[in-house]
């Protein structure tokens, strides 16, 4: 087995158990997916915390790993053919720890791609829209006095979770009665939507109970209740 000691990200955050999954990360919601995965399949993790304040995100060991300087990124020991695999961007995270473990994404060809299918649109729609709305209504964007940037991504998040909404209508989770990688993507960012973002009236939430219904769903589960706090701080 070669030893993961080789990868520089290893010198700042230097592995207790070299034996086990690294996962570099802070508990936002890119971040979070991929604890909660972690914690979901039960495989043996180190998670290190990456601190923006200390802009850890830029140093050049974090890069070594990610060159797009962003949470979350993990280094696996044990990768394909035993080899290390160090692997950023929580989708593709997903995807590896479920075909890993072969947990929480079916196996067969359908039902793997229609997984993969909601996966996607959480990468590409869920995820930057709901982000642009805690831009423009939390953060920096907030005292702009156009409101035009801010209405078209809450109109945009409007149609995604309307989108979701109707997946959810007849079924508990996004691909039926089996709970997914599809879920563990997009319900954090529902959740930091309302919560962290303060966007819940905004964006008119009570109008998709069955979105609601999925996330208290999601948030009883004993693994997302641990998975949200990790990396815990200090
Ligand atoms: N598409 C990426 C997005 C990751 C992302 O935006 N991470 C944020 C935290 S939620 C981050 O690391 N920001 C730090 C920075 O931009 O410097 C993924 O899903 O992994």
């Amino acid at each position: 087995m070669t030893s993961i000691s080789t990868f520089p990200i290893t010198r700042k955050w230097p592995p207790r158990h070299p034996d086990r999954l690294q996962l570099y990360s802070l508990p936002t919601p890119n971040g979070v997916k991929a604890s909660i995965m972690l914690e979901e399949t039960g495989l043996p993790y180190e998670p290190h915390r990456v601190a923006f304040e200390a802009r850890d995100q830029l140093s050049p060991e974090f890069l070594s790993i990610n060159p797009n300087n962003k949470i979350p990124a993990i280094l696996d020991p044990q990768g394909p053919g035993g080899k290390p695999l160090a692997l950023f961007e929580s989708g593709a995270i997903l995807i590896y720890l479920a075909e890993k473990t072969g947990k929480l994404m079916p196996r067969d060809g359908a039902g793997r791609y229609e997984t993969i299918q909601w996966l996607m649109f959480q990468m590409a729609g869920i995820g930057p829209m709901f982000g642009q709305v805690g831009f423009f209504h939390k953060f920096a964007g907030k005292d702009y006095e156009d409101k035009r940037p801010r209405d078209r991504y809450v109109a945009e998040s409007r149609r995604l979770l309307a989108v979701l909404e109707g997946r959810l209508a007849d079924r508990p989770w996004i691909l039926g009665d089996e709970y997914t990688i599809a879920d563990i993507a997009t319900f954090p960012w529902v959740r930091n939507l309302i919560g962290f973002y303060e966007a819940g009236d905004l964006v008119g939430i009570s109008d998709f109970p069955h979105v609601n219904g999925a996330l208290d769903r999601f948030l009883a589960r004993p693994a997302v209740e641990k998975g949200l706090a990790i990396p815990a701080k200090g």
